[in-house]
């Protein structure tokens, strides 16, 4: 099916040497014969130089590199051409302009994929992956992205839903044949076959917490009393002097947020202000905006100067803390080597000032907020939204309910009309179209 003639420049806007031009719908080959001098539709997926011409003025825009496709064998599954033009802010829009003129229209964010995804070259699963693929800003998230976008855990729910169609075949049949001669299905068949689907589902669902946490950056709050030197280690983990230090106690008043990457996984890594009761109006509404942050975070980066015991405030200000919290003992070179303190363990000892501990700080947040995904390898599906999550318990749900009903049909097989929990059962089907998104 080829829908409208869509176009758009695919590359970011902004001074670069090249810039690419999707062309994708019914009649581009045409539309691309009217900008592009001497087009030739084949052979196809060659690259081929040609001028580009405004088709109304005749104008020379630019000489540009193009490719052909023709439906199916696309990205979007339709005919598509592709146009490497020079970048740059004037002549990718002025191309892009002529292909207008020539009929095509300007295509929406995501048409191109949307229309891979309704030509079935993508399923919903793979089509999010794209979009993953393209924020991803840790080597991780790619990971996960690229093996979604290999259909890992499309075929994973695949397998689910063949299996528990499998199963709705198995009860139907003792159902519709009890009486066959190869003889009743053991009901701990179906019990065991049901537990296996219920098992793999649970799988899954534990891989979400993580899997949410990868797409979107762990939330790491670095927090502790003014002055111990929290913003000069989020410069150290960061690597750039992005928050202002002084030896000024109160100096950060606000949360500063910027994105890190630690052993290969995401963090949004929060600076904020110094905890104390403060007379300083400002001071203490950045306090309460520590408060909040400390609130919604994945872990806690909680510093204190190495050398000295915890006071009892931070000892149980870190026990009172929700999130799990690693604590950073601070500005280890003024040590030099003086011993008489214990470090404790699980303590990290850093000096932002000689990058003492900074990287095992690094691999320490991956650790404690990717545990999970960090010990599975690669090798399994990772559930990364919210989407994935909910229709995934509502599978489980509803498993759950078919078991119970399953032996409930079982044990009173002869005596009840089946029919009803077997339509219960599926419904089963249509949590399984995860990757459809109907
Ligand atoms: N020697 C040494 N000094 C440090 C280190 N880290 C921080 N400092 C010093 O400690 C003082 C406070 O540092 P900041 O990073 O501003 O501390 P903070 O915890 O963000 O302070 P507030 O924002 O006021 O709560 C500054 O004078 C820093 O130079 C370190 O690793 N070694
Ligand atoms: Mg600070």
């Amino acid at each position: 099916m080829l829908s409208d003639p869509i176009a758009a420049i695919a590359t970011p806007p902004g001074r670069a040497g090249v810039a690419l031009i999707r062309l994708s719908g019914m009649g581009v080959h045409d539309i691309a014969a009217a900008v592009l001098k001497g087009f030739e539709l084949e052979p196809l997926r060659t690259a081929r130089l040609a001028d580009v011409i405004h088709p109304a003025t005749g104008e020379l825009l630019d000489r540009a590199l193009y490719l052909t496709y023709r439906a199916p064998s696309s990205y979007t599954g339709e005919d598509v051409v592709e146009l490497s033009t020079h970048g740059g802010l004037l002549v990718p829009a002025e191309v892009l302009g002529a292909l207008i003129a020539a009929g095509a229209r300007q295509a929406t964010p995501g048409e191109f994929t949307r229309r891979a995804l309704g030509c079935g070259k993508l399923d919903l699963l793979q089509a999010e992956a794209v979009a993953d693929l393209v924020h991803a800003t840790a080597p991780e998230q790619r990971r996960a992205a690229l093996g979604q976008l290999d259909r890992g855990l499309s075929k994973r729910i695949a397998e689910l839903r063949e299996r528990t169609l499998e199963l709705e075949a198995l009860i139907c049949y003792e159902i519709d044949f009890p009486e066959e001669d190869s003889g009743p299905v053991p009901p701990e068949t179906i019990q065991r076959a049901i537990a296996a689907v219920e098992q793999q589902l649970v799988q899954l669902l534990r891989t979400a917490g993580e899997g949410e946490r990868l797409r979107e950056g762990a939330l790491a709050v670095i927090s502790g009393c003014p002055n111990v030197g929290k913003s000069s280690l989020f410069n150290a983990l960061l690597g750039t002097d992005r928050a202002i230090v002084t030896e000024i106690p109160g100096t950060t008043r606000d949360a500063i947020e910027a994105h890190a990457t630690c052993s290969g996984f995401p963090f949004r890594l929060i600076d904020t202000a110094g905890l104390r009761s403060s007379n300083d109006v400002v001071e203490q509404i950045g306090v309460e905006v520590s408060h909040r942050y400390l609130g919604t975070a994945d872990i806690v980066v909680f510093c204190a100067e190495a050398g000295r015991e915890l006071t009892e405030t931070e000892r149980a200000f870190v026990q009172g803390l929700t999130a799990p919290a690693i604590v950073a003992r601070t500005k280890a070179d003024l040590l030099g080597h003086a011993g008489g303190w214990e470090v404790m363990e699980g303590d990290v000892v850093v000096s932002a000032h000689t990058g003492e501990g900074i990287d095992a700080l690094r691999e320490r947040l991956a650790e404690r907020a990717f545990s999970n995904l960090a010990a599975r390898g690669n090798v399994e599906p990772v559930v990364t939204r919210e989407r994935h999550r909910m229709a995934l318990e509502r599978a489980l749900g509803l498993v759950g309910l078919e078991r119970r009903q399953a032996s409930a049909v079982l044990e009173t097989l002869l005596q009840v009309d089946p029919a009803e929990p077997i339509r219960q059962g599926g419904q089963l089907d249509l949590v399984f179209l995860l990757a459809s998104g109907t």
